[in-house]
């Protein structure tokens, strides 16, 4: 899943056509490199980030998903809001994206029954202003798993189908590094839960903390060989999908994953052994 983000950038200051146009040429460019879907979204989520009005994401982000519709294989919407969601599934995504999981606006779960939408439900526990003091857990990747069981029964109860359903850990959303690590270290027991996992750990701040810890940190892009090793890792665990910023990193890093799961089915099938 490449990321096209529809936001302000300190490097343009063209106004909203240039972002349109800029961001419309990224996805394109990022399906040339081979992603699978493109997520495109309006508000951005950082720590600390202010939210925009709904206004303002729907003339964001509906002109990118109707320009990129005929082109992509799969459009994702990357929102919390219902209203939004409904406008993009309409211009042509058929996966809603929402970070919060369906606690930001609970009416997104209807947009979900209503359009037939794939769902996703992330881990969330507040806004971007919130979330730095929302990082309290017992044992994360249990508190994580019997939340999101929470929000998947919330969307479940709203009618969504289960298999419209996709979960993720919703990492650096409310969790500091050693959480993010925790639960990534543990991806298996989010697939209890019985649905597609997807991850989306890339150029996020824990990877940087890490780098940094060798270096090796100084721009996010330079996290992108961390993002890759953390594809990889997810793919080889049976993760569904994972969101990135750098797409050719990441599918090659899925294809290895691929490949030595392959090897893996093999073996154990010429030996009649038991997948694990
Ligand atoms: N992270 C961000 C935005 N959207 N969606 C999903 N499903 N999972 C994530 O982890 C996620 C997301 C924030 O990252 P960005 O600001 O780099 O896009």
């Amino acid at each position: 899943m490449g990321i096209v983000n529809v936001t302000p950038d300190s490097f343009s200051d063209g106004g909203q056509w240039f972002e349109r146009d800029v961001a419309i040429a990224h996805g394109r460019h990022l399906l040339a490199q081979g992603a699978d879907i493109l997520d495109i979204g309006g508000e951005s989520t950082r720590p600390g980030a202010a939210r925009v009005s709904e206004r303002e994401e729907l003339d964001r982000v509906l002109p990118v998903v109707a320009a990129l519709a005929g082109h992509a294989p799969v459009i994702s919407v990357d929102t919390m809001r219902a209203e939004v969601a409904r406008r993009a599934v309409a211009a042509g995504a058929s996966i809603i994206n929402d970070v919060s999981g369906g606690k930001a606006d609970p009416d997104i779960a209807r947009a979900a029954v209503e359009s037939g939408a794939r769902l996703v439900v992330s881990h969330w526990r507040g806004h971007s202003d919130v979330m730095a003091s929302l990082t309290r857990y017992g044992d994360v990747v249990r508190d994580v798993r019997d939340e999101l069981a929470e929000q998947v029964n919330a969307a479940l109860a709203a009618g969504v189908r289960p298999e419209q359903i996709i979960i993720d850990p919703g990492l650096g959303f409310a969790k500091d590094a050693e959480a993010n690590w925790a639960l990534l270290a543990n991806l298996e027991q989010l697939q209890e839960l019985g649905y597609p996992v997807l991850v989306g750990a890339s150029r996020k701040r824990f990877l940087g903390e890490l780098l940094a810890q060798y270096g090796t940190e100084s721009l996010p892009t330079f996290r992108d060989r961390a993002t890759a090793a953390i594809s990889a890792l997810v793919a080889r665990a049976g993760a569904w999908g994972v969101r990135v910023h750098d797409v050719p990193s990441s599918v090659d890093a899925v294809r290895v994953a691929e490949a030595v799961n392959a090897a893996d089915v093999a073996r154990r099938q010429q030996h009649q052994e038991a997948p694990q």
